[in-house]
Formats: C-alpha cells, structure tokens, sequence
C-alpha cells in the first residue's frame, strides 16, 4: 500500500541498518591476519580454474577497484601486486551471523523486517517516541551491540520513511550512521544521483538521464505523465514518490519461508547418479543442519535438475518427517536415477535438493533470515 508520509500527522521513525562488507568482514573476524589486506570473496562455478564471480569484498580491495559481481579473474588482475586474500563463500556461517545480528536488532525495533542476508529495515517509532535525538543514541548503542556480540561493524541510516532511510546508511558507509531528520529529507536527497535511489539500475538510470534527469531532485521535480510514458506507471509513481521523499510503505515482519533449498553446479555434466548423490552431500547435510536450528520440519523432498541445455525439471516426493541423512539422501539418489531414467538423453549441469512444505517443531525462532 502507498502512503505519503508528508500527509501523516503521525511521523515515523525508520531505521535501515546493513551490515559492512559482510562476508568479507566475517572471514576478516575468524582470521584477523586478513584484515590489513584486500579480501576477496568469491563464488567459485565449480568448474574449475577462476570461473565464478566475486561476492563480497573489503574496503581495501575495493580501492583497487574489485566490487561484488565481477568475474575473479579480473579481481585477480586488479590485485595482482597486492597480497589479497582470495576466499571460496561459506554461505552456512554467513547465514549464522546473520541469524544472531538480526536477533540481535529485533531487540531495537517495534518492528522489523528482514530485507536479505545482511541488512534489516526497523520501525523504531514508539521506541524513540518519534524523536530523532533518541533515534541517533539507539543507533550507537545497537551498532555497540552487534560489535560486542559479533564483532562485525555496520550503518545505520534513520529517516521518516523506509526509502531515504536506506539512501541515509548507504551514503554514510562504512561504520557510520547518517540521521536524516523530516525537515532535511528534500535538501539530503537533491543532489544525489538518481542510482542511489533503491530500484533505479544501470537501464533505468539511462533512461532518466537521456531526458536530463541526472539527481534525484531533478526526478522529484520532472513531469509525473512524462516519466510515466518513459517507465510505465506504476515505475514512475514510486520513483516520483521516493524522490520527493514521501513514498512511504510500512515495516511488516514477513511470512516465515515455506521452503529451503541448495543447488550445486556438478563438477563435469553427467548423467551418473552415484555421481550426483556423491556431490549432493554436503547440500543436503547442509539442509538439515539449517532445518535443526530453525527447529523445523518439512512435509516433502524435492530434487531439481537443471540440464546441460538449462532446461530446469523438479520433482517433489512426500515425507512424514525429515530423515536422517543417509536415508534422505537414498530418496534423493533414487529420485534422480527416476528421473534420468525416464530422460534418456539428458545430462545434468546442476542439481539441487528442496526441503517444502515446512512447519515449526515447536520454539520461535523465526526462518525469516534464511539466504
Ligand atoms: P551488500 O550489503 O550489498 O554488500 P556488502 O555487505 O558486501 O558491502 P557493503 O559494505 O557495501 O554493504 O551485500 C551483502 C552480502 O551479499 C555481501 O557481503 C555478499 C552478498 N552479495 C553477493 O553474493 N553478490 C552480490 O552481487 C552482492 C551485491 C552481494
Ligand atoms: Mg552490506
Ligand atoms: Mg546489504
């Protein structure tokens, strides 16, 4: 739903936090040897050699220009007469510090919502009785927090609405805290260009500037039936709205996941099932341990295969209870020679294992922070 916050008696306190190079700051926290060097994390293909693309990278390796996105032979290149650190991602302990920095985050919200792995949009409304004084001292005092408890720095951005709040935290990074108060939201967003605006990319970014539109002001102030006819209504709205700094959505704690899934790309293309079941191992036993802690069950096993050709095939099969893994990942072996066996020209590329259909054990913690 819309809103404008301009036309609320009731002003909101928002607060963005993300947390700083977040997978590379995780592998600097557990080898701080690291830490005084470029690191580089990286999302190898599996195919051997630098195929892949880089995923997170520190401050210093991003003053050499390496940025999340581009391909690991080119970070190497860029680095290649500095000593950097060049890291595989381990995805299963990202996803346990971020289990405990959200924890750790509700604790400052009225409420919250998670928005990916790293990052968390808070209503902090009653909390700081809508005042921005306050705002700035919860702020230090969480970012004290999660630095005690984890280690790990990140930025705050507080702002009356969700949108200028996530602009406030990502012009104040790293380590910072930007406090945009409603009276300052038209001068701080003016002369920004209109890429930092949440939703506007490379394309749409184009697009604006081919008609003059370079900063956001220019955007608040353009023609709303112009802008439409350039990006389609709907688009135009919320980019006219949020550059204005009135679009203003509310905080909702989200549904909790129904699903977890791990796919891999296979070493070679293959057809082998003793194969597949073998690569399949580490994904499934990684399956249940995040099953465990979210205390969990689920109700069905899936495969997914995806074909040389990217052909994408899934096939799901009931379940009373999760198993334990090596009954599960008989099903999972099982499932896939099934499958072949009815396809006999395919070869798989990739392949992947899908818990569904889940339901709470018991407890509350919630799954809303699964990657
Ligand atoms: P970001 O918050 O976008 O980036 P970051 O935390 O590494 O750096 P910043 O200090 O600018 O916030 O993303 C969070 C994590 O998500 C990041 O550490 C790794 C992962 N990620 C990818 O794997 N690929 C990507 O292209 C991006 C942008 C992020
Ligand atoms: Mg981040
Ligand atoms: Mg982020």
């Amino acid at each position: 739903m819309l809103r404008r916050s301009g036309d609320h008696r009731y002003r909101r306190v928002v607060m963005h936090v993300d947390l700083d190079y977040f997978f590379a700051q995780v592998e600097e926290r557990l080898n701080p040897s690291i830490a005084d060097k470029p690191v580089v994390v990286c999302v190898f293909s599996g195919r051997g050699g630098d195929s892949g693309a880089v995923s997170s990278a520190n401050y210093i390796a991003r003053s050499y220009g390496v940025k999340a996105g581009i391909p690991i032979y080119r970070a190497k290149k860029l680095l290649q007469n500095a000593d950097a650190a060049f890291l595989p991602m381990r995805r299963e302990l990202y996803e346990e510090y971020s289990n405990k920095v959200m924890e750790i985050l509700r604790g400052y919200a009225d409420v919250m919502e998670v928005e990916s792995i790293d990052e968390a949009t808070l209503d902090i409304t009653e909390k700081t009785g809508g005042d921005y004084a306050e705002a700035e001292q919860l702020a230090a005092r969480l970012k004290k927090h999660v630095k005690n408890e984890t280690g790990l720095t990140c930025t705050v951005g507080v702002a009356p609405n969700r949108v200028v709040a996530k602009i406030a935290a990502d012009v104040a990074k790293p380590d910072g805290v930007k406090i945009v108060k409603p009276s300052e939201v038209e001068s701080f967003l003016k002369d920004l260009p209109v890429k930092k605006l949440p939703g506007v990319g490379d394309k749409i970014a184009k697009l604006l500037n081919d008609i003059g539109v370079e900063t956001i002001g220019d955007l608040a102030s353009a023609d709303l039936l112009r802008l439409s006819k350039l990006l389609g209504k709907a688009v135009a709205e919320y980019l006219k709205l949020a550059a204005m700094g009135v679009y203003d959505e509310p905080i909702e704690e989200k549904q909790e996941r129904k699903q977890i899934s791990r796919i891999i790309t296979l070493q070679n293309n293959t057809r082998d099932v003793d194969d597949i079941a073998r690569q399949l191992e580490k994904p499934v036993q990684d399956l249940l341990e995040i099953a465990r802690r979210n205390d969990v069950d689920a109700e069905a096993l899936g495969i997914i295969a995806i074909t040389k050709e990217l052909k994408i095939i899934t096939r799901s099969h009931t379940i009373r209870t999760i198993p334990p893994k090596d009954e599960l990942l008989r099903i999972v072996r099982s499932m896939f020679k099934n499958l072949l066996a009815e396809n006999p020209e395919m070869m798989l590329r990739r392949a992947g294992v899908r818990l569904h259909n889940l339901k709470k054990r018991s407890g509350q913690t919630t799954l809303t922070s699964f990657g």
